[in-house]
C-alpha cells in the first residue's frame, strides 16, 4: 500500500533545490482559533516565513490525501470547515485510510513533516501534561512524539492552562531537549515568565540548527523542542491571565471536559474570558515562531 501524499508545488520546488522549509499544523486552524482570525493567521505566517526566505508547508489530511502545503484555496476551506477531525498520532493513519479530512497536531505534522523531509516546524502552543494528570492521566501525544520524531519544534513555551513542571519532567524522561530562546527562564505561552528555570538555553538559530545536526551524527531519535518567547509587548503577564485560566479550568471540570475536548475548549473560554486578548497575544506568538523557525531552516541548509 502506498500513502496518498500531495506536495504543493512550492513545497516541491523547494524540496529539490534544497532550500529552507518550515512546516505548519492545522488543528490550531480547525479546533485553536475561530474563524475568520484562523485563515488571515495562517496565511500571515505563511508570508512571514516568506518574507524570512523560507518556505511555509502547512500539513493536513483532505479526503484521505495527506498534503505537505496548502494552496489557499484549500485552506480558506479547510478554516471554515465543520467536523474536521483533530488528527493526531493514533488518528493519522486511520484518517487516512477512511478518505477523511483531518487537521494535524503538533505530533501528527511531526509524522508528516519527517516523512517528508521537513525538520523545522513551528506552531504556537503544544500539548502537554494537564493539570490533573495524576487522576486523568491527559498527556499529549505531542510529548512522546518530540522523543520519537526528528524534528525541531518551535512553540513559545507550555501554557499555563497545562501542569508546566510535569510537562518538563515528561520531555525529559523522553529526551528531549528543550531549549529557551535567549532567556533563562521557560516561557509560558501568553507570559514570557513561568517562574521556572528552563534545561536549556540558547541565544542563536545558528546554535539551535547545530545541536540538531548533532543529534542526527549521533543517530539519535527525536526532536528538539524551542521554546521562544512571546515579543514583550505582546504578551500578558502572569498575574493578569492566571485568574481566567483557573476560571477556565474549573469550568472544564463542573462541565465533565475531557480527552481531545480538553485543550480546544480551554482556548475557546480563555478567548472569550479575555475578551480576544488571549487570540490577539496567540497570533503574534505564531509569527514570532514562525520567523524563527525560519531562520533555524536556514543554518539547517546553509552550508
Ligand atoms: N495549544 C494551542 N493551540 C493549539 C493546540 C495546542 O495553544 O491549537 C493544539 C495543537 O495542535 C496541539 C494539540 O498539538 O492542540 C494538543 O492537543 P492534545 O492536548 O489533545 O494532545
Ligand atoms: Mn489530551
Amino acid at each position: 500500500m502506498t500513502l496518498p501524499m500531495m506536495y504543493a508545488p512550492e513545497v516541491a520546488d523547494a524540496l529539490e533545490a534544497g532550500r529552507p522549509i518550515v512546516a505548519l499544523e492545522s488543528t490550531i486552524i480547525t479546533h485553536g482559533m475561530p474563524y475568520p482570525q484562523n485563515v488571515e493567521t495562517a496565511q500571515t505566517v505563511e508570508e512571514d516565513i516568506r518574507a524570512a526566505g523560507a518556505v511555509p508547508a502547512t500539513i493536513a489530511v483532505l479526503d484521505g490525501v495527506l498534503h505537505i502545503g496548502l494552496t489557499e484555496t484549500q485552506l480558506k476551506a479547510l478554516g471554515q470547515a465543520t467536523g474536521v477531525m483533530k488528527v493526531s498520532r493514533a488518528d493519522l493513519p486511520v484518517c487516512i485510510a477512511r478518505g477523511a479530512t483531518g487537521a494535524t497536531t503538533v505530533a501528527a505534522t511531526m509524522i508528516a513533516a519527517e516523512i517528508a523531509g521537513i525538520k523545522v516546524f513551528a506552531t504556537g502552543g503544544i500539548g502537554g501534561v494537564h493539570r490533573g494528570a495524576e487522576e486523568t492521566f491527559d498527556i499529549s501525544a505531542d510529548l512522546l512524539e518530540l522523543g520519537e520524531t526528528a524534528v525541531t519544534v518551535v512553540a513559545a513555551g507550555p501554557k499555563a492552562i497545562l501542569d508546566i513542571p510535569k510537562t518538563l519532567e515528561v520531555l525529559e524522561t523522553h529526551g528531549v531537549p528543550v531549549i529557551a530562546y535567549g532567556q533563562d527562564e521557560i516561557p509560558a505561552f501568553w507570559s514570557r515568565a513561568s517562574g521556572l528555570p528552563a534545561p536549556l538555553r540558547m541565544d542563536s538559530a545558528g546554535e539551535i540548527a547545530r545541536a540538531m545536526e548533532m543529534r542526527a551524527a549521533m543517530g539519535l531519535k527525536g526532536g528538539q523542542l524551542v521554546a521562544n518567547p512571546i515579543p514583550e509587548a505582546d504578551e500578558i503577564p502572569r498575574e493578569v491571565i492566571m485568574p481566567y485560566v483557573e476560571t477556565a479550568l474549573k469550568e472544564a471540570e463542573d462541565k465533565g471536559i475531557a480527552a481531545k475536548e480538553v485543550t480546544p475548549f480551554l482556548l475557546q473560554r480563555m478567548f472569550e474570558l479575555t475578551e480576544g486578548k488571549s487570540l490577539v497575544a496567540n497570533i503574534a506568538l505564531v509569527r514570532n515562531n514562525a520567523r524563527l523557525a525560519a531562520q533555524i531552516a536556514s543554518e539547517l541548509t546553509a552550508k
